[in-house]
């Protein structure tokens, strides 16, 4: 008999399993009704990632979804405008919920090849007093930049975004989703890339392996209401400390492995570079993500998509000529040696 193909799955970083830690601290953790606020497994995971993010507080929430809904809920009232990447998985990825369950409007600005807004572009969208326009009230910027490639923005990009923010009295969103990602791949405390936000949104599922749940952190002021909010969309969770528990572990053991995954990714991207067929340039490959091209008129992307399926090696076609894989925790380097000559067997 065969041996059993070990499957090699790049489709995200949502996809890891929680470590033995996590199952430990999950099963020992001591819980109680988060809606009274008596969680202390959740207390003790708010206030840890409101002091690692350079925040008055913190706020667990079921998803990076509903982090970033919440968090628009928060900032917007019905009929103020958002100013937003095209390719922000916030405006193409969570079901327009800000807009069908908050009334708030998408003013979508071309996301640029590295994952920023053009300050031009920015400065351009915001609406002056007008009795026809609806309020610039927000700012969103995706940190890391999932559809661009996992690209990195600076501290020196979002301190000059808090400038225009400011002298329009405009609020900043961070989706930093992975934002951990961020930090490790600049070398800096993941505070210098928060500080010049008003509320940023974290996944604990994505690379830090966690089974569940995201914050939001901000001032305590909005996050009380983003308290509110979390309620209003069925969001208190009761004793949620069962899974912040995992989120704690999260926190304190995986962010500096994250460079792991980084360099896996690159080594990817090399590879492919070197295989007939693909478009890559690995200097764009920062974080975890990597995003290629199939460049062959025989081939959909859905075709080597099924054929590396057929082969164990698992990641998505996402739309023209591209296809992306997500390195983490589960993934080793010989995992991405293995991937590598899969790609050679069906492409040469
Ligand atoms: N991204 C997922 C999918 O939804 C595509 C992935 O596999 O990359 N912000 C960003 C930047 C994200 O990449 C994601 C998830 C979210 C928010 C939403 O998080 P969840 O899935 O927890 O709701």
């Amino acid at each position: 008999m065969n041996e059993p193909v070990k499957v090699i799955d790049l489709r995200s970083d949502t996809v890891t399993q929680p470590t033995p830690a996590m199952r430990e601290a999950m099963y020992r953790a001591e819980v109680g009704d988060d809606v009274f606020g008596e969680d202390p497994s959740v207390n003790r995971l708010e206030a840890l990632a409101a002091e690692m993010l350079g925040k008055e507080a913190g706020l667990f929430v079921a998803s990076g979804t509903m982090g970033n809904l919440v968090s628009f809920l928060t900032h917007c009232r019905r009929g103020d405008e958002v100013i937003i990447g095209d390719q922000a998985h916030s405006f193409t990825m969570e079901v327009g919920g800000a807009s069908a369950l908050g009334g708030a409007q998408f003013r979508p600005l071309p996301n640029q090849p590295d994952g920023t807004l053009d300050l031009l572009d920015i400065q351009a969208a915001l609406r002056p007093a007008n009795i026809h326009y609806p309020p610039t009230r927000l700012i969103c910027l995706e940190n890391t930049h999932n559809r661009t490639g996992g690209r990195v923005l600076s501290r020196e990009y979002v301190a000059a975004v808090r400038q225009i923010a400011d002298r329009h009295g405009l609020a900043i969103h961070l989706d930093g989703a992975r934002i951990f990602n961020a930090a490790v791949a600049l070398g800096l405390d993941v505070k210098e890339l928060t500080l010049n936000a008003d509320s940023v949104q974290f996944c604990l599922s994505k690379g830090l392996a966690a089974p569940v749940g995201s914050l939001i952190v901000g001032s305590r002021e909005f996050i009380q209401q983003a308290r509110k909010n979390r309620k209003m969309v069925g969001g208190g969770m009761r004793q949620a400390g069962v899974i912040a528990a995992a989120g704690i572990v999260a926190l304190t053991q995986m962010v500096d492995r994250l460079a792991e995954d980084h360099a896996n990714a690159k080594l990817l991207a090399q590879g492919l570079a070197d295989t007939p067929g693909i478009e890559i340039d690995p200097e764009n490959v920062q974080t975890n993500i990597v995003i290629f091209s199939l460049a062959r008129g025989d081939m959909t992307p859905q075709e080597l998509e099924n054929q590396l399926k057929e082969r164990g090696v698992w990641l998505f076609a996402i739309g023209g000529r591209r296809l992306r894989a997500v390195t983490h925790y589960e993934i080793l380097r010989e995992d991405i040696l293995t991937a590598l000559a899969v790609f050679c067997e069906i492409l040469n």
